[in-house]
Parts: structure tokens; sequence; C-alpha cells
């Protein structure tokens, strides 16, 4: 079964996260959810990320202001890392987007729109779906009942 970390910079950050763990539980993807800062624990973070790989298929990554979380993570592991920016500042998380959208080349960071929470987990889904097909039946699933919401009201 997939197994996701979906890592945030704060508690702070814990009520944007619930729309992507909602989607998660929906998608049957089991989950853990950390808090860990890359500048105010900067070692467990360290730690977490050379880790990860042994036991998840792909991290989410979510921070605000100065948003280095996935930047750094992504840097210590080769699983695939989904940057998602939190809007907790005056910048209105413009200052987030930036931060993790900018990454220097070799070290990318797939990045999603300010409070994308939704965004976050489908994607994993589509990443993990090339590994567990019965995430792409859910995916359609998904997406037709989107449709139908859509044109009918
Ligand atoms: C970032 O700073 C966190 O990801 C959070 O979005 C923001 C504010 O954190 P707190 O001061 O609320 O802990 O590192």
């Amino acid at each position: 079964m997939p197994k996701i970390a979906v890592v945030v910079g704060s508690k702070s950050d814990l009520p944007v996260i619930e729309r992507c763990t909602d989607i998660l539980d929906e998608f049957e993807i089991s989950y853990d959810v950390k808090v860990l800062s890359a500048h105010r624990t900067p070692f467990k973070t360290q730690e977490f990320a050379v880790e990860a790989e042994k036991y998840y298929d792909l991290i989410i990554a979510a921070a605000g202001k100065a948003a280095h979380l996935p930047g750094v993570i992504a840097s210590y592991t080769l699983l695939p890392v989904i940057g998602l920016p939190i809007k907790s500042s005056t910048l209105d998380g413009l200052d987030s987007l930036l931060s993790i959208v900018q990454m220097p080349k070799g070290i990318p960071v797939a990045t999603v729109a300010i409070d994308g929470a939704e965004n976050a987990a489908l994607l994993a889904c589509h990443i993990l779906s090339l590994k567990y097909p019965y995430l792409r039946e859910k995916l359609a699933n998904y997406r037709e009942k989107m449709a139908e919401e859509v044109l009918n009201n």
C-alpha cells in the first residue's frame, strides 16, 4: 500500500493540511503527519529526510513565509517532493510560493498553488498511480464525479 509523509513547518499549518489528508483518506492512501521545521528543527528535518525512503513513497511538504522546508527535504532524498505553499504571512503566501517554486536546477520540488492542499494530495495520487494501479481508477472516478457536480449546478 502507498505511504506518504505529510510534513508541515508548524502546527499552525495543520488546518490547511486537513483538506489534503481528507483526499488521501478518500483515496485510501496511508500517511503520517509530522511537524518539522527547516529553520527551527534543522537536524530533525535532516534526519527525517535522509531516512524517509525507508518508510515512504512520496513526501508532501507544506510551509509558509520563507518556506525552505520542501526544498531542504528534497535535497536529502530521491523521493518525489510536492511543495505546498501556505498563506501564513502578511505577504499572503506569495513569499511561500516563491520560496518553494524557485528551486535551483538539480533539486526539483513539484509546487502546487498557495493553500492548494487538495491538489497536493491529487498530484501525489497521480504520481503514485504509476506504481499503484488502483489509484488510476480512483482518479478517473474522482474526475467523473467532479464533472457531474459542475454540470448539475
Ligand atoms: C513557517 O512559518 C510555518 O510553516 C508556518 O506557515 C509559518 C508560521 O509559523 P508559526 O510562527 O505559526 O509557528 O515556518
